[in-house]
């Protein structure tokens, strides 16, 4: 029998990814997206299925109760994945509230709709590795204690706890997937490995000269989104409901980043200088290609995830396979595309 899931967030680079997947296994997916002058639906006319017959798109907004209880009866899903959030950890500084009631109260309305309609729908939480924060173990694993650095990162604490009360006090089938920094040609351009390619494809192509960067000595294990995507529909299709943590094993500073996206548009660069006065300098033309500015710095810091996937591949058989070299040189392919042909988005 096919199946029906709901996806919030549907407008998100995750939530392009898992329709794409859940498509083509037959699902009838329900993609959410909030109403706005003008949305944007550029992730899923990338990946070629806004258009397709088993998407229905429809609006919804994720902090309003009443919206998904609507949501719920009118879908009749067989699973819930809620990927919507205000998903930016800087933002979540300067708009703490916001990011509460979204990032937040938006998962404990789902899990009410759910319990109030049918509580045998399979819930998924998009967590995530800033709930460890001020890390307390390396790797981080899914008993490692939590410490979250943002007001993001308290919020996604709250879903996360909301998703494992809802289990244990409802037998709801809810899953929570700590999931480290995963990216892709999909990622948004504020996050800074988008940033970073998109960046070097325009210094690559004479359309910029210098990016400007905050923290990067910042140390993030980042992994590939399509990949991360299965390793949550492979969470709902256990036996039980549980918490995993969705890594690659293996981390690298922001710079390194920036040395490993200037290679793959075969550009060498050096750095000189340190933190606010750090630059790197193109070594075949001695140009400043990247440079340090405070203002993206954040009044408290996340210093270094790294994540151990060993229960997602015992329990799941997930694992990831590509490599942070062959990201980057998607994402930098990607980014000299778009840039050439003027759209950037
Ligand atoms: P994105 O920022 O790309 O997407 C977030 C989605 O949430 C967008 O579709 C956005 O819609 C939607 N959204 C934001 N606010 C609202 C609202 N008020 N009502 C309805 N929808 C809203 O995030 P990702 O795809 O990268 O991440 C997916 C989820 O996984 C998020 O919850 C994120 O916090 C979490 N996560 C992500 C990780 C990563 O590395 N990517 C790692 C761990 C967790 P709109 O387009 O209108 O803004
Ligand atoms: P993060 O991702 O905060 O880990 O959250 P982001 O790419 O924003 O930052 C990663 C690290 O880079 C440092 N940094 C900069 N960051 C941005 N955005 N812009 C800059 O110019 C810059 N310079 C340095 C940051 O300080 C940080 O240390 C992402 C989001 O997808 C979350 O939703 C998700 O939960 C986590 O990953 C896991």
């Amino acid at each position: 029998m096919t199946k029906t899931a709901i996806i919030t967030g549907i407008t998100g680079q995750d939530g392009a990814y898992l329709t794409h997947l859940l498509l083509d296994k037959g699902y009838t997916v329900y993609g959410t997206y909030r109403r706005t002058s003008s949305v944007n639906f550029w992730r899923l006319n990338e990946l070629g299925i806004s258009e397709h017959p088993r998407l229905k798109l429809v609006e919804y907004d994720l902090t309003d109760l009443g919206s998904s209880l609507a949501l719920m009866q009118k879908a009749q899903p067989d699973e819930v994945y809620n990927l919507a959030a205000q998903s930016f950890v800087g933002v979540s500084f300067d708009q703490p509230s916001t990011t509460a009631q979204i990032t937040g109260i938006g998962a404990l309305n789902l899990l009410e709709a759910i319990r109030l309609v049918n509580t045998k729908i399979r819930f998924y939480q998009a967590s995530t590795s800033e709930m460890f924060g001020k890390v307390q173990a390396i790797p981080q694993v899914e008993d490692t204690p939590f410490y979250p650095r943002s007001p993001y990162g308290v919020a996604k604490l709250y879903a996360h706890w909301m998703t494992v009360n809802y289990r244990e006090s409802y037998g709801i089938f809810g899953s929570s997937g700590i999931l480290f920094n995963h990216e892709s040609p999909l990622r948004g351009r504020e996050f800074v490995t988008r940033k970073i390619t998109d960046s070097v494809a325009k210094i690559k192509l004479g359309q910029l000269d210098c990016m400007n960067l905050g923290n990067i000595d910042a140390k993030r294990d980042w992994g590939f989104a399509k990949e991360y995507v299965e390793g949550m529909w492979r969470m709902l299709q256990a036996d039980e409901p549980d918490t995993f943590v969705l890594a690659t094993n293996r981390t690298e500073t922001v710079r390194d980043f920036v040395r490993i996206a200037f290679k793959a548009a075969g550009i060498a660069v050096e750095f000189n200088g340190t933190a606010e006065s750090e630059i790197a300098v193109d070594t075949a033309t001695g140009k400043t290609v990247m440079r340090i500015n405070p203002r993206f710095y954040r009044p408290a810091e996340v210093e270094l995830l790294i994540g151990n996937p060993a229960k997602a591949a015992a329990k799941l058989g997930w694992a990831p396979s590509t490599t942070l070299e062959q990201l980057c040189q998607m994402m930098v392919d990607a980014d000299l595309r778009r840039n050439r042909q003027g759209f950037s988005f």
